[in-house]
């Protein structure tokens, strides 16, 4: 009997695995612009392993890094549409287009990319920006605040006159102030451009010296610490309709500890980047004077009055908005 006992487990088993494979997996593609060391690829594989693993395997995620599926600049349409699942997007790169959410590029001084991601994402959630209505928002997040890598040293105003530099958004903004030839592109375009001369540096987050090797070219950085680019993930409509209400479960609950692990991830990252630069490139990091800071702060000090001025004659509350951002800077930074 004892024999009889073990076979029929044994069958139940059995029969309970073949039941388990039997359970069609659900699979998803992600897109992503740059390419997979980055941080937006490091937390787009972050977010699968998590998914996969929460939902014990029922969703698989095909990741697309470095446009193999969609282009920067086509990410929300390219979702919208149907072409992926999923994408990451820089808002910062349609800035017209995402107007609530790239106010979070002004010059409020977000200190860094944990809270820049946190705010982002109540900000987003306050105001349901029209824009989104017609995808499902899985993650906001923030790079580090900006700052600016160059072939030759800026230490002043003047060094920066008539220098080509890229930025995007918002950072974009505080380049013409500053006095630079602003050049705008998404950041995948950035390493070809910097590679042929076309740009002398850019403006953005400091990992990106280390991952994608920018160092080897800028041996100067200069120390703003300035505004932060937003991103955020979406997901087409159909393909999250689609979802069982367990899995749709598992990825509403990751909002906002993705969002807040991108962040934290970005912060140390940047650490270890500036380490990486001088140990292995000698880049030479440049702090600004107290007396050149407060010029190129005085630079930056009518563009949030320009910015509300501007957003309030299309209808948006500009004002509430910058409040809003920061009293959630506040928040988070208690
Ligand atoms: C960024 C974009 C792609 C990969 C790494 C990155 N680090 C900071 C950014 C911010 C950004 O979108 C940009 O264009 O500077």
């Amino acid at each position: 009997r004892m024999i009889m006992a073990v076979f029929f487990m044994a069958l139940l088993i059995i029969h309970g695995f073949s039941g388990l494979a039997e359970t069609k997996t659900i699979t998803l593609s992600y897109a992503n612009f740059p390419p997979a060391p980055t941080f937006p690829c490091v937390q787009m594989e972050r977010w699968k392993t998590e998914v996969e693993k929460r939902t014990n395997g029922q969703v698989s995620i095909n990741t697309f890094p470095g446009e193999t599926l969609l282009s920067a600049k086509d990410m929300m349409d390219g979702v919208i549409a149907g072409q992926a699942d999923i994408g990451c997007l820089c808002m910062a790169y349609q800035p017209g287009r995402f107007i609530v959410t790239n106010a979070t590029s002004l010059p409020l001084d977000i200190p860094n990319a944990r809270i820049g991601s946190l705010v982002l994402l109540d900000l987003y959630r306050k105001y349901r920006p029209e824009e989104f209505k017609q995808v499902k928002v899985l993650a906001m997040f923030a790079s580090a605040p900006s700052n600016i890598m160059t072939r030759k040293p800026v230490r002043t105003l003047e060094d920066m006159q008539g220098m080509n530099i890229r930025a995007s958004g918002g950072a974009a903004e505080l380049l013409k102030a500053w006095g630079a030839n602003l050049v705008g592109m998404p950041m995948s375009d950035t390493p070809e451009a910097l590679q042929k001369g076309v740009i002398q540096g850019l403006f953005s987050s400091l990992e990106v010296m280390k991952d994608f090797k920018f160092a080897e070219i800028c041996s100067f950085a200069t120390i703003t610490d300035k505004v932060i680019y937003p991103f955020a993930v979406v997901m087409n409509l159909d393909s999250w309709n689609a979802l069982p209400p367990d899995v749709q479960k598992v990825m509403d609950e990751l909002i906002e500890e993705q969002s807040e692990w991108t962040g934290a991830y970005m912060d140390n990252h940047v650490q270890e980047a500036i380490e990486w630069s001088k140990q292995t490139h000698q880049v030479e990091f440049i702090e600004l004077s107290k007396e050149e800071k407060a010029r190129w702060d005085g630079r930056l000090a009518p563009l949030i009055d320009e910015w509300i001025k501007d957003v309030e004659q299309k209808g948006f509350p500009a004002q509430a908005i910058v409040n809003d951002i920061q009293a959630l800077i506040q928040k988070y930074s208690q």
